[in-house]
């Protein structure tokens, strides 16, 4: 086959290895190369990842980029964005600074139900646009791939409104999205008197038509004090599953109410958040095969504490590093940010991290058998760092150290 990409003189190449999860001692244990080289056919899939001397065949590719002796990990995988909606909400930082929190703002009608209306006015194409910058941010620090999740519209004309922003996005722009159904993000005000009634509109109109228009890959409940409780969680992401959409959790953000506990029992593909997770919550999703979407941005933001990871880690579940990319409780689209942060105040080792974002986030979105590692016939999608080794990374922050990204092994 023709070679569409070669990329020489690779310092250091890091990458998970596998098509799924890594999970225990398993997500620290990456493959190091050094002086490598990696090149990707026309279908821009990996055909060959090797050290040494380049094989004469794989120098006469349409395109060579020396990597001048730097890092080459798998391109990003961010397994949790709100990447769609109208306006900001600038106004709320003064205030968080102030002191109140995240849910009282929420509970005035402020919050994730300001976004909605914002949502709800903007055009299509607006967002469209909006998101785009977004992604080509995203892609600037090395995002190759992005789940994002409706939730802003919490009516079916709006949630459908931004799963097709979602669709036309991935079709113009080349950070590759999976999108999720989050109708039920937060009780919309037209319902406050009426939440069953708002249920059974998720259940039996949203996530039909959701399903049958293939909008959306997996249905996500915030599942929280003041906004769903387990049990309507629990209804919601069984309609989901019956419709060929796996259920994802926003589970444990602010109070533990038994979403992580629900995740592993209904083997939800993601657990989301976990900031405040019981023993009982990690053990659950180990028995589920629930991969942990942990967000280190959103923590440091709220002024929370941060997720268990080590603990999680101890007891088998696969950790990924999200950012959680919204305009209230994380503005933050750098998922080197998450990852540092990960580092930092959850221990985890740079290869932990790596691992977390890269194969583990891309089991989170269904796809560790495509992306999430170097290896021969995955997805060409990398990222070529201004750093000589993996370590480095980690130990500058606010930086950004990404020279080079390729999709499909098309430089962007
Ligand atoms: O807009 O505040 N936690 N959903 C659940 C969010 C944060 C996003 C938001
Ligand atoms: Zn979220």
């Amino acid at each position: 086959m023709a070679v569409r990409l070669l990329i020489e003189n690779i310092g250091m190449l890091a990458t998970p290895t596998g098509q799924s999860a890594c999970r225990g001692a398993e997500q620290g244990e990456i493959t190091v190369s050094k002086n490598a080289y990696v090149a990707v056919g026309e279908d821009g899939n990996i055909v060959e990842v090797g050290t040494g001397t380049v094989p004469a065949g794989l120098r006469d590719a349409e395109q060579v980029v020396d990597a001048e002796g730097g890092l080459v990990t798998p391109g990003l995988v961010d397994a949790h964005t709100h990447l769609v909606f109208g306006g900001w909400r600038e106004h709320e930082l003064a205030l968080k600074l102030r002191g109140v929190p995240y849910l009282d703002i929420l509970a005035q009608g402020g919050g994730i139900l300001s976004t909605v209306r914002m949502t709800r006015e903007a055009s299509f194409e607006e967002l469209v646009e909006k998101s785009c910058k977004a992604l080509s941010m995203m892609l600037a620090l090395g995002t190759t791939t992005c789940e994002a999740k409706s939730g802003y519209g919490l009516n079916l004309e709006t949630e459908l409104k931004q799963l097709r922003v979602i669709q036309k996005c991935g079709e113009i722009q080349p950070v590759e999205l999976a999108a999720t159904f989050l109708g039920a993000h937060a009780l919309p005000e037209e319902y406050k008197e009426n939440r069953e009634e708002y249920v059974r509109l998720v259940c039996e109109e949203m996530i039909p038509k959701v399903a049958e228009e293939k909008l959306a890959e997996f249905c996500d409940v915030f599942c929280e004090t003041g906004v769903f409780t387990a049990e309507e969680t629990r209804q919601i992401l069984e309609a989901g599953i019956r419709h060929g959409l796996p259920a994802k959790v926003h589970a444990d953000e602010i109070d533990p109410i038994g979403g992580s506990q629900l995740a592993g029992q209904l083997h939800a593909v993601s657990a989301e958040h976990l900031i405040c997770t019981p023993d009982e919550g990690i053990a659950s999703m180990a028995e589920g095969g629930t991969v942990a979407v942990l967000l280190p941005a959103t923590s440091f933001y709220l002024d929370k504490t941060f997720a268990r990871a080590r603990d999680m880690m101890a007891a088998n579940v696969p950790v990924a590093v999200a950012t959680d990319f919204n305009p209230g409780s994380c503005p933050n689209l750098s998922l080197p940010m998450a990852m540092n942060l990960a580092c930092y105040k959850y221990r985890m080792t740079p290869e932990e991290v790596l691992t977390a974002a890269t194969l583990n986030a891309a089991a989170a979105i269904g796809r560790a058998d495509r992306i999430g590692s170097l290896e021969v016939g995955k997805q060409g999608d990398l990222v070529i760092w201004d750093a000589p080794n993996l370590d480095f990374i980690f130990y500058r922050f606010g930086n950004n150290l990404v020279r080079k990204v390729a999709k499909k092994g098309v430089l962007c």
